[in-house]
């Protein structure tokens, strides 16, 4: 998509610190990090949210979770928070389906 951050930077016309990359999805660290582990997986397919998920995309989606699994085992993760923001209430400031990977600090719940 033309006007989509994270489609410029899986097309590689912005700089990303790439953690994984296959055909279907992209891994890069976030810029803004708010873990000593903060990544972001995202379908290389351009879905704007996971409430944009349906029968068409989902295993793309599913993906993307083996995909965190792969990673978290590789680094042995053993604790970590996925989180996917949906809509601009909710702090979705990128509306390119994404997870963030967040590890190595102690976590809080209810998240702000
Ligand atoms: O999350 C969007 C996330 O995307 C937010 O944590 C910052 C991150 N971000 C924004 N621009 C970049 C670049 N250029 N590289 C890496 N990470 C980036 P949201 O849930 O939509 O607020």
């Amino acid at each position: 998509m033309e006007d989509c951050l994270f489609c410029k930077i899986i097309a590689g016309d912005i700089p990303s610190s790439k953690v994984y990359e296959d055909d279907l999805c992209y891994a890069f660290n976030d810029i803004d990090p708010q873990a000593p582990t903060h990544f972001l997986v995202i379908p290389k397919q351009h879905i704007q949210s996971v409430a944009a998920v349906d029968a068409s995309n989902s295993a793309v989606v599913a993906h993307c979770f083996e995909v965190i699994a792969k990673i978290a085992k590789e680094r042995g993760m053993d604790s970590f928070r996925v989180v996917s923001n949906i809509g601009e209430q909710a702090g979705q400031s990128v509306f390119h389906l994404h997870f963030h990977v967040l590890s190595g600090r102690d976590m809080t719940w209810p998240p702000g």
